[in-house]
């Protein structure tokens, strides 16, 4: 089937395809820089810490601020959609051995992300890094007992939020900052208050640093734990939504990697959307755990990019990418990630939600699941074909060879 015949296919159940292809080519989404070199930064030497991991060996990954520019250049050229580029700390770039540790990290060595950035019409969003650092004492960052730790850490914040504003300042968007920790205990701890009251203590003189917020949108991210911290997490959903909920301007930020493995994140948007004017996601794809595998167009990623959509909620959701594997390659890996959230996006914007309410309101529940079933069998890949052609993005038959050239060329000569 053609294009035309497509958008005449759902013309019929009212919906302008070509209304839709404009209007989701100017929704950005944050597209993460650390799928490129295993969340490894330049700032550090050490292995990944803080609950997280990557695994897989596959060659060629990025090991300078150049060869990561680069790669990332490789994987905007093959997908379509609206880019902002999603930054954390330890991505700073340090030039003439300049170093400084990250309570002293300034805008300036973030320059030549902002100018990669500028170039190419791209707003930036911003991670404090609280792990791989030899500060992280005891698995603890924010809500360590021990005060020169944790003032370490709060410096770090306030950095950030002085980085971030630049970020804004310097690209005309506002940059979206998150916290998240991977503070925690391994096995039952005798304390779960103490280590929230100062995590909350903590937030709080991080956000005593003077900033615009209309420019920089801080989040706090939950999680329910990780690897070596698995009995414990200060920073969990309750902690967080509630932290949100009490500070005025501040964006709970839900990753859905940081849920037990039946919860779901698409009924939860709507929750939170009852109350906060905005939020923010991290989109990725737990198996069993948060394993961060690459996202793909499946029931669940669907199901959230749905929710988005009917709530009316592109304006008020920030989303972001969060997913790192280093068994495939990488570039494919961001393509193939970037691109499945696109086509859950593009699939929502093709759904009759209104006719759908309608028949859920009149308790028309038979026809409801009945037209559920029926719209999965529309035309979507045409649509998705045609959104591709106009972003100027390659369909996944060209742009597989076009990865494979470029690591034959490029990345297995690292
Ligand atoms: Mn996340």
């Amino acid at each position: 089937m053609s294009y035309q015949d497509a958008k005449k296919r759902y013309a019929g159940i009212g919906i302008d395809t070509d209304a839709v292809i404009g209007k989701l080519r100017e929704i950005p989404v944050s597209l993460h820089c650390w799928q490129g070199d295993d969340v490894t930064g330049f700032d550090h030497d050490g292995p990944l810490t803080g609950g997280i991991q990557t695994t897989g060996n596959y060659p060629g990954k990025a090991r300078t601020p150049e060869e990561l520019m680069d790669d990332i250049d490789k994987a905007i050229s093959l997908m379509p959609g609206k880019k902002k580029l999603n930054l954390h700390a330890c991505y700073a770039i340090f030039e003439n051995g300049g170093f400084a540790d990250r309570d002293k990290i300034e805008p300036r060595h973030f320059e030549k992300w902002v100018k990669f950035a500028k170039e190419r019409g791209m707003g930036i969003d911003f991670n404090p890094t609280f792990f791989s650092h030899d500060k992280v004492k005891d698995n603890l960052t924010l809500t360590s007992p021990d005060e020169e730790t944790r003032k370490f850490w709060i410096e770090h914040g306030k950095a950030c939020i002085r980085i971030s504003e630049y970020f804004a300042k310097e690209t005309g968007v506002p940059c979206v900052m998150n916290i998240w920790i991977g503070d925690g205990y391994k096995d039952i701890p005798s304390d779960r208050l103490g280590p929230r009251l100062r995590y909350k203590d903590s937030i709080e003189q991080i956000l005593s640093e003077p900033y615009d917020k209309s420019l920089v949108k801080v989040c706090v991210e939950s999680k329910v734990f990780g690897v070596g911290v698995e009995a414990y997490t200060a920073g969990s959903s309750e902690f967080t939504l509630t932290f949100a909920a009490t500070h005025e301007g501040i964006l709970p930020l839900m990753d859905n990697g940081h849920y037990h493995p039946t919860e779901v994140v698409s009924d939860k948007i709507p929750a939170l959307l009852t109350f906060f004017p905005e939020i923010a996601l991290h989109i990725t794809r737990g198996i069993r755990w948060d394993s961060d595998h690459v996202v793909v167009f499946d029931d669940e990623t669907r199901e959230m990019a749905k929710e988005i959509v009917r709530c009316n909620a592109l304006g008020k959701v920030y989303m972001a990418l969060d997913f790192f594997d280093a068994s495939i390659n990488r570039i494919a890996a961001w393509v193939i990630g970037f691109s499945s959230w696109q086509k859950a996006l593009l699939s929502a914007m093709l759904t009759p939600h209104e006719t759908l309410k309608k028949l859920q309101d009149e308790n028309r529940l038979t026809e409801l699941l009945a037209m559920h079933e029926e719209i999965k069998m529309l035309p979507f890949g045409d649509v998705w074909e045609e959104y591709c052609r106009v972003c100027g993005a390659p369909v996944q038959s060209k742009w597989i060879e076009d990865i494979k050239e470029y690591e034959k060329n490029v990345l297995l000569k690292r």
